[in-house]
């Protein structure tokens, strides 16, 4: 339990329909260690467990569906044993007296024709290939070129969100993350740097909009506004040279206003560029927040004194940390207590097993060696280290993408 400490991070609040004993979020963290059928093993049960202290867990981006997939071992939310595995998640995080709710991801065309249905290629706004890497069981590979997505498609891939959605409630999270960030499908329709559609999914700002304001649309009515909240990221590239839009001010600042008339739970953004810098700087946040309305979760870069001074000046409601929870999975007991956090190794960050995923001690004085580390948030979302290349899932060296 952590203290009290009359410091407002650590005080509960409400998040949309969310009660949350904090005010301080587990980041959706990709630790690719999910069967390649999409199905948990048990090890993430004690894995989210530990971590049940943060206000609200976001769990790591889940697949919904085989199409929204682009890189092996990452779990989804898309048929019965799914459900069950993730069930089993859900009831030990509340056991613990933890929220959580699930990130519904569709990948578009960062993917890779070997984890597709029949080996079909990707699909995305337009036929562009990406230039980075996804990571498949043959390793890292570049993006597989996607097709166009026919505007008379649109409609079964906003029903994949809805059945995700029917099936995260089914498994009993608090609530939805919809991933629009980090040019993945949703992103990629935002930005007309991958959307040269001329439908009207494509062209005007409204327009490009459209897709994301028809999921999240969907997505509330299947379950309520007060439990969906959306990641955006206006300014980030995530993964090597993606490219940004030509106008993020206006491009997010419309889509927040928009999302803003949802009365949704929250809106959740990626400061920055994510190279170990906070970015914020380059975007004013603070305007973007404020067109949507509702509650904000602010990620990228924070530290202890950031995080505290962000909640009390009222600038953000909750805090995303991502890698300060791989090493400590009692982050916030850490943080209240204002102790050193433990650095995770790389290597520990996707596939394997129970080594570096649920092995990592809470705090005591003489427990393991600590390290203070600064706390970057940039590995909850971008791809700067390597994936296993190999099945059965092992560690794999980083990349050094820096
Ligand atoms: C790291 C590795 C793979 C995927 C994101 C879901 O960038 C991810 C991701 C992060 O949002």
């Amino acid at each position: 339990m952590t203290e009290d400490n009359g410091i407002a991070l650590f005080t509960p609040t409400r998040i949309g329909a969310i009660e949350v004993a904090n005010r301080i979020a587990m980041a959706p963290l990709t630790r690719s260690r999910a069967g390649m059928d999409g199905v948990h093993t048990p090890l993430a049960i004690e894995y989210y467990r530990q971590r049940a202290s943060a206000g609200l867990i976001i769990t790591e981006a889940t697949n919904i569906s085989q199409q929204g997939r682009g890189y092996a071992y990452t779990p989804g939310i898309y048929t019965d044993a799914h459900v069950a595995a993730w069930r089993a998640v859900t009831e030990a995080v509340h056991d613990a007296g933890g929220k959580i709710v699930c990130q519904l991801w569709h990948v578009g065309r960062m993917s890779h024709t070997s984890l597709q249905e029949s080996g079909v290629a990707p699909v995305a706004p337009s036929a562009i290939q990406a230039g980075d890497e996804v990571f498949t069981l043959e390793g890292q590979v570049r993006p597989s070129m996607p097709r166009a997505l026919e505007t008379n498609e649109i409609s079964g891939i906003i029903e994949d969100y809805r059945n995700a959605t029917r099936k995260a409630r089914e498994a009993g999270f608090d609530g939805v993350e919809v991933h629009a960030a980090n040019s993945y499908l949703l992103d990629q329709f935002l930005r007309d740097s991958t959307n040269k559609r001329t439908d009207g999914y494509g062209g005007s700002i409204r327009n490009r909009a459209r897709l994301t304001i028809e999921v999240v649309e969907a997505v509330s009515a299947v379950w309520s506004p007060d439990r969906v909240g959306i990641r955006l990221s206006p300014i980030t590239r995530a993964v090597g040279e993606t490219p940004l839009d030509s106008d993020p001010i206006a491009t997010y600042g419309y889509l927040a206003q928009e999302l803003g008339s949802f009365r949704l739970a929250y809106l959740h953004c990626v400061e920055g560029q994510t190279r170990g810098v906070n970015g914020a700087a380059d975007f004013d946040f603070q305007a973007l927040h404020r067109s949507f309305g509702g509650h904000y979760i602010a990620n990228n870069s924070y530290d202890r004194a950031r995080a505290i001074a962000a909640v009390e000046s009222g600038y953000a409601d909750m805090i995303a940390f991502g890698r300060p929870f791989i090493g400590n999975p009692d982050l916030v007991e850490r943080l209240a207590l204002d102790v050193p956090l433990f650095d995770a190794p790389p290597e520990s960050y996707y596939g394997g097993g129970a080594e570096g995923y649920t092995d990592f001690k809470p705090w005591t004085a003489d427990v393991q060696p600590l390290v203070s580390v600064e706390i970057d948030e940039k590995l909850d979302i971008a791809l700067d280290d390597s994936f296993p290349a190999s099945d059965p899932p092992s560690m794999s060296e980083p990349a050094g993408r820096a």
